[in-house]
C-alpha cells in the first residue's frame, strides 16, 4: 500500500528502534527517566523555550496547554479551521470548561488581527474573560500552510498588550521551519506555550513535547498527571524522539519536494481541481469539479483498490500527505492509478 492518509502513518527507523532497545529509563512521574529529560531539554532548547514536558500525542499536549493557561469559563480565541476546534473531540470543552470562540481563519492560516482584537473581551460581569490565543503552523486545514515569523510575532504582541497568553499547535511546526529556512524558535517569539510532535514527519513511533517556560511546565505537569499522561518508563519512547530531532528534520524538505511533484503530476487531471497554491509543504489537496459523477467515497474505495489510500477534506476532496515512507517511484504509481481510475 501507499499510504498517503496521514504522516502519522510513518514507522520508526532502525536506527530508532536500536535507540529505543538500548535506552537508560527510570520512572518519569518521579522526574528520573534521564532519557525523558534530555528529550524535554532538547526539544525546549529548539523550541527556545526554558522548559519541555513529554506527552502522549499532540491532542493531549493542545489539551495540557489550555487547560493550563485557562481557568473553567475562561475563553479561547482560535481560527474556525483550527485543529483543536475539529478534531480533538471538543476536549478543551468537556474537560476544561473552556469556551471557544472562533474567528475566521484566512485561506493563508492567518487570522486577521482586526478579528482577534475584535473578539477580545472587555471588562465586563456579563461576559467570560479572554485568556488565549492559539495559532497553528503549518495549519493543517488550511492546505499545510505556513505562518510567517512576523505575523507570529504581531500576534505574541497584541496578546500581550491585552494581557492573554498564546499557544502554538505547532504539530508540524519543522515543517513549517524547514519551508521557510529558519531555525524552529524563530517561529516561536514572545510566543507563550508549543506542542509540537514527534510521530508525524519526524517518524517516532509516539510523543509529543509541549513547550513553554519554567512555571508554565510546571504546572503543565501536574495536569499531565492529572489526565493520567504521568509514564513511568517512557525514556523507551523518548529515545525514539531524540533520534527523531537529531536525524529526521531536515529531511523533510524530501516531503516537500515529493508533494510538489505530485501536485505536478496531477495538475493536468480534467477531473480534478489541485487547492489553490497546494502543496505548501508536505499536504496536497485536491477536489473533483461539480459535474464528475464519481462520489468522493468510490474514488478513495478504487484508489484503496489500487493500492494506495488517500485522505478525505471535505465531501468530495481529498488530501494526500508525503512522509518519509513514500519514495518518488510511488509518486509516479498514484499518477498512473489516477489515470485509471478518474476515467
Ligand atoms: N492531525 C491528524 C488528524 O487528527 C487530522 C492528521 O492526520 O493530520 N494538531 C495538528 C495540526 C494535527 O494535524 C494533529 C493531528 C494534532 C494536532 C493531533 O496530534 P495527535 O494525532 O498526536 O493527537
Amino acid at each position: 500500500m501507499i499510504d498517503l492518509r496521514s504522516d502519522t502513518v510513518t514507522l520508526p527507523t532502525e536506527e530508532m528502534r536500536r535507540a529505543m532497545a538500548s535506552a537508560v529509563v527510570g520512572d518519569d512521574v518521579y522526574g528520573e527517566d534521564p532519557t525523558v529529560n534530555q528529550l524535554e531539554q532538547l526539544a525546549a532548547s529548539k523550541m527556545g523555550k526554558q522548559s519541555g514536558l513529554f506527552i502522549p500525542s499532540g491532542t493531549m499536549g493542545n489539551l495540557i496547554a489550555f487547560l493550563t493557561h485557562c481557568e473553567r469559563g475562561d475563553e479561547a480565541i482560535m481560527g474556525d479551521q483550527a485543529h483543536t476546534f475539529h478534531y480533538e473531540v471538543g476536549g478543551v470543552s468537556a474537560l476544561g470548561g473552556i469556551m471557544v470562540h472562533t474567528v475566521p481563519n484566512q485561506s493563508d492560516g492567518t487570522i486577521k488581527i482586526s478579528d482577534i482584537k475584535s473578539a477580545i473581551r472587555v471588562e465586563d460581569v456579563h461576559f467570560p474573560m479572554s485568556k488565549l490565543i492559539a495559532l497553528e503552523n503549518t495549519h493543517n486545514r488550511c492546505g499545510g500552510v505556513v505562518l510567517q515569523p512576523d505575523y507570529i510575532n504581531k500576534i505574541a504582541i497584541l496578546a500581550q498588550e491585552h494581557g492573554l497568553k498564546t499557544h502554538m499547535d505547532g504539530a508540524r511546526i519543522f515543517n513549517a521551519a524547514i519551508k521557510l529556512k529558519v531555525p524552529v524558535h524563530a517561529l516561536l517569539v514572545g510566543i507563550d506555550s508549543v506542542t509540537f510532535c514527534l510521530s508525524k514527519g519526524l517518524g517516532a513511533p509516539v510523543g509529543s513535547v509541549l513547550c513553554g517556560d519554567q512555571e508554565f511546565i510546571k504546572r503543565a505537569r501536574r495536569i499531565r498527571k492529572q489526565l493520567g499522561g504521568g509514564m513511568r518508563q517512557a525514556g523507551i519512547l523518548a529515545a525514539a524522539g531524540i533520534v527523531a530531532l537529531e536525524t529526521m528534520v531536515d529531511r523533510l524538505e524530501e516531503d516537500h519536494h515529493l508533494a510538489r511533484k505530485l501536485a505536478d503530476n496531477l495538475r493536468s487531471f480534467s477531473n480534478i481541481n489541485i487547492r489553490e497554491n497546494s502543496p505548501h509543504t508536505n499536504m496536497v489537496f485536491l477536489d473533483l469539479i461539480d459535474d464528475y459523477p464519481k462520489s468522493g467515497a468510490q474514488i478513495i474505495q478504487e484508489l484503496k483498490n489500487n493500492g494506495i489510500l488517500v485522505g478525505t477534506s471535505k465531501k468530495r476532496g481529498f488530501r494526500l500527505v508525503t512522509h518519509y515512507g513514500i519514495t518518488e517511484e510511488d509518486i509516479i504509481k498514484v499518477a498512473e492509478v489516477f489515470t485509471t481510475v478518474l476515467h
